[in-house]
């Protein structure tokens, strides 16, 4: 039976919490995914896809970048893979009716979890000027509105082209083509709120932007250094590798505000004693860090490795490679030197023991990986945090050699391969000479927008035509209220998109939704079936093949809808075929092998099982591509976040159950919550001190320089073991609570892990189970 969209919304109402959860995985994961995948997708066709995800000739998953291994599993996935797979390949649909029935303003307090549930979008429609509703169009007629509003732009720069990182490489590549052709580099990403303060950190430091390991190098690690990162829930299957690092004898370390059981526990489904059900201890030392002082604890080990060097000399830097492939050492020396132990014990909250044992371990380590994510990038000081974990490993020489490195843990699946496409708002001068000569044009040379200043651009009416390839910014973007009135402000919206989200509710004067075909989806152009190709978190770059028929015959890759837009709106402009590249994606990698580099022969390398590696000088050959072709050791000033008497540090994470904006269920399995999200995560001691009880309904305020308070009301409190003077809410719905100028220095990245908040008990009565927001 095919189960239905509901026409309910959902609430609160019936919330439990219990416990959290001290490990991850484990039989109960396996049982967990495949119980919805079988209700919404029938056997048949999840045994078709659950074999097929992440192997050589199959598909690749879309719920994250972690990289494949070079032997395959049978089943090569995990719990939230199969939810992402799942949601995507529902057969529930969109019906017409649903358009007649539902006015947008209806639709404007409808929850992204019923959104989504709505089932695959099927047909093109169009929001006409003045009106409330959507009605549907055809693809020809939906091409020319595009063409007509971008040719009628006073400057190209009028337009801008948002890309979330589930976009192909061919699609990636069409877009921002499409985009410089118009004239403008206006290619705001998902990147920009992700990991933008890697990209920028190491872009300085190192000369590349990505990660310097292999997944080799994991299992040949003696230490890895987890900060800011809950894989149990967003890299799954990177708990498997480093069970497999543990097994080698490498020791782990985890660094994060939230005892997340992934981090702790780990019982794996693969093997006969995860299946028995013992569970192996991740984590050998767990640093409960108050929120931002991953700064301050990186300088105390710096400091330390410094004078460990200091008592005996010639033993414990590297200085082969320092003196080779670094500069910057001495004003490095010499800052550390004023690094201050109080000042570190109040940013971290950690004690002077428990420093000294991370820096004993990293000292007892010849080969160490620091991985992080969101809980170090999202923050004002995260670029200078990178910086500081770069500094780290290149005292010792940790970086281009085998076990050891840099190691940023990508989040959307092909986010990185976006970027190696051109999707970036600020493409250095040689990709746009290699671009230009391709395709006989001159591409525009300004920077472009990115996702805050967009915002900001919309807002002030400057961009009038504003495009998603994939992706829900408004849902995704801090202020939500503020950019919600930003994009009512723009001439034309249009959507690219798999499913329904709020971007599809809150539109410009016209609107289109372009429904787009899946990755799990075949895709069939006039010269036969297509593959297309993405980049994971460690620079492997492979194919992926759609396997299942598509959702109806109206969807259309997205391909072919961004080539299909460029040629109504271009015609043949600089000889561009188009047309071409739609029949076949050949075409197109032809043209990426000859612009992007590293991506020769582009064609035969991805058509090879395993795919190719892009270079990577750190990795490869310990060279760097820096302002002075030398790995840089920098002087950052520490910094941390400084919250008043009775205040609270509140991040923005993911439940257990949601990809970004998307929401699977009301649940997250491992924090102990069950049919809800309008709950605040906070210390039982810190509640005690606020006089507030544990499951009492309070209204979070958030204090933002002399502006006006914003408001979250009718939150449940849940008394967590987080670290002292910490709160955890969940995002979406938190970022009405973040201001649109709080982005970190540099990266302009949104500080969603660092909002300083009060708590107030409720002006709303518990139990109505929906925030109230002002
Ligand atoms: N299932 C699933 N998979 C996903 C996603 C998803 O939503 N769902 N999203 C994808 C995307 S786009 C991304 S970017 C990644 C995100 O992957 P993560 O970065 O793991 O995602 P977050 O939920 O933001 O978790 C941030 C972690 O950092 C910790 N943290 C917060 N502040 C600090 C701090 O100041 N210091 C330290 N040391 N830790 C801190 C938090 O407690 C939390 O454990 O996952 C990707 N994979
Ligand atoms: N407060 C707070 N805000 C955050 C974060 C945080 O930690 N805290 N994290 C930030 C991060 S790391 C990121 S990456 C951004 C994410 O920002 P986005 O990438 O913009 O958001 P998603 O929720 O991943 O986008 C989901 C939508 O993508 C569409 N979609 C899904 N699959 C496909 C496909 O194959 N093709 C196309 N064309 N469309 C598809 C569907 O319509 C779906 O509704 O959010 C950021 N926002
Ligand atoms: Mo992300």
């Amino acid at each position: 039976m095919t189960p239905k969209a509901p026409e309910e919304d959902f609430s609160d109402a019936n919330i439990e919490v219990s416990a959290p959860k001290t490990h991850a995985v484990g039989i109960e994961g396996v049982f967990h995914s495949m119980e919805p995948a079988i209700t919404h997708m029938g056997l048949a066709r999840t045994a078709k896809l659950m074999t097929k995800i992440n192997h050589k000739d199959g598909f690749d998953c879309m719920s994250c970048a972690w990289p494949d291994p070079d032997h395959r599993k049978l089943a090569e996935f995990c719990e939230n893979g199969a939810k992402a797979v799942t949601w995507e390949a529902t057969p529930v649909v969109v019906e017409r009716s649903f358009w007649e029935e539902h006015s947008l303003t209806s639709l404007e307090d409808k929850t992204e979890y019923w959104l989504g549930l709505q089932g695959r979008i099927t047909e093109p429609v169009y929001k006409a000027p003045g009106s409330d509703h959507y009605t549907p169009i055809g693809w020809d007629e939906a091409y020319a509105i595009v063409a007509r509003h971008l040719n009628g732009l006073a400057d190209p720069n009028e337009a801008a082209f948002y890309t979330s990182g589930r976009a192909s490489n061919e699609a990636a590549f069409l877009y921002q083509l499409m985009s410089r052709v118009l004239g403008t580099n206006n290619l705001p990403d998902c990147s920009n709120m992700c990991h933008e303060s890697t990209g920028t950190a190491m872009l300085h430091t190192v000369g590349i932007g990505k990660s310097t390991v292999s997944y080799r190098d994991f299992g040949e690690a003696d230490l890895i250094i987890i900060m800011g990162q809950n894989p149990g829930t967003n890299h799954p299957r990177m708990l498997t590798a480093l069970h497999e690092a543990k097994q080698h004898g490498a020791k782990i370390v985890a660094v994060n505000p939230l005892p997340e059981a992934g981090l702790i526990g780990y019982k794996d489904p693969q093997s006969i004693k995860g299946y028995l059900g013992k569970a192996t201890q991740i984590a050998d030392q767990f640093l409960k860090i108050r929120s931002g002082g991953d700064m301050a604890l990186l300088q105390a080990i710096s400091k330390r490795v410094l004078e460990a060097e200091a008592a005996a000399p010639g033993t414990v830097l590297d200085h082969d490679f320092l003196e080779r492939h670094c500069d910057g050492f001495e004003s490095f020396a010499a800052h550390m030197e004023a690094v201050d132990d109080r000042e570190v014990e109040r940013a971290t909250g950690l004690s002077t023991a428990e420093i000294d044992e991370l820096a004993a371990r990293y000292l007892n380590s010849e080969r160490v990986i620091i991985c992080w994510a969101m809980g170090i990038t999202q923050h004002r000081k995260g670029v200078d945090t990178i910086r500081e974990i770069i500094n780290l490993l290149l005292l010792r020489g940790n970086i281009g050699k085998p076990g050891a490195g840099a190691s940023p843990i990508r989040g959307h699946s092909n986010v990185q391969g976006d970027r190696t496409m051109g999707v970036w708002e600020q493409m250095p001068d040689s990709f746009l000479d290699a671009l230009g000569a391709e395709f006989n044009f001159e591409p525009p040379r300004d920077h472009g927008v990115d996702a805050v200043h967009g915002i900001r651009a919309l807002d002030e009416g400057r961009i009038k035509v504003w495009m998603g390839l994939g992706g829900n910014l408004l849902g995704a973007i801090s202020d939500t209220h503020l950019a919600e009135s930003a994009m009512r402000k723009t001439e034309l919206s249009v959507q690219l998109s798999t499913k329904l989200n709020r971007s599809h509710v809150i539109t410009g004067e016209e609107a289109l939704i372009l429904p787009v075909l899946g990755r799990t989806e075949v895709d069939v152009q006039e010269s036969g079936p297509q593959y297309v190709t993405v980049e994971d978190s460690v620079c492997a770059v492979h194919a992926s093949h759609g396997q299942i028929p598509p959702v109806s015959d109206q969807v259309r890759s997205e391909t072919a809808i961004v080539a299909g837009i460029a040629h109504a709106t271009f015609g043949d402009r600089h000889g561009i075929d188009w047309p071409a590249m739609i029949r076949d994606y050949d075409v197109i990698r032809d043209h990426i092998s000859r612009v992007v580099p590293g991506c020769e022969s582009y064609n035969e390398k991805t058509r090879t099982r395993d795919g190719f590696v892009l270079p990577n000088g750190p990795r490869d050959s310990r060279t760097f591509a820096t302002e002075t072709g030398k790995a840089r050791i920098t002087v950052n000033e520490l910094e941390h976040v400084e919250c008043p008497p009775g205040r609270l540090i509140l991040q923005t994470v993911r439940s257990h159950d949601q990809f970004n904006t998307t929401i699977y269920s009301l649940n997250d399995r491992y924090r102990g919550i069950k049919k809800g999200r309008y709950v605040i995560f906070v210390h039982p001691d810190d509640l005690a001190d606020l006089g507030i009880e544990d499951g009492q309904t309070v209204d979070i305020f958030s204090e933002w320089k002399d502006e006006p308070d914003r408001v979250l009301r009718g939150f449940r409190a849940v008394a967590f073991p987080t670290a002292r003077g910490c709160a955890a809410a969940y995002f979406p719905e938190a970022n009405v609570l973040i201001p649109l100028d709080s982005t970190a220095l540099e990266s302009n990245t949104p500080v969603s892990k660092a909002v300083v908040i009060r708590l107030e008990p409720s002006s709303v009565p518990a139990g109505v189970g929906r925030p109230v927001t002002v």
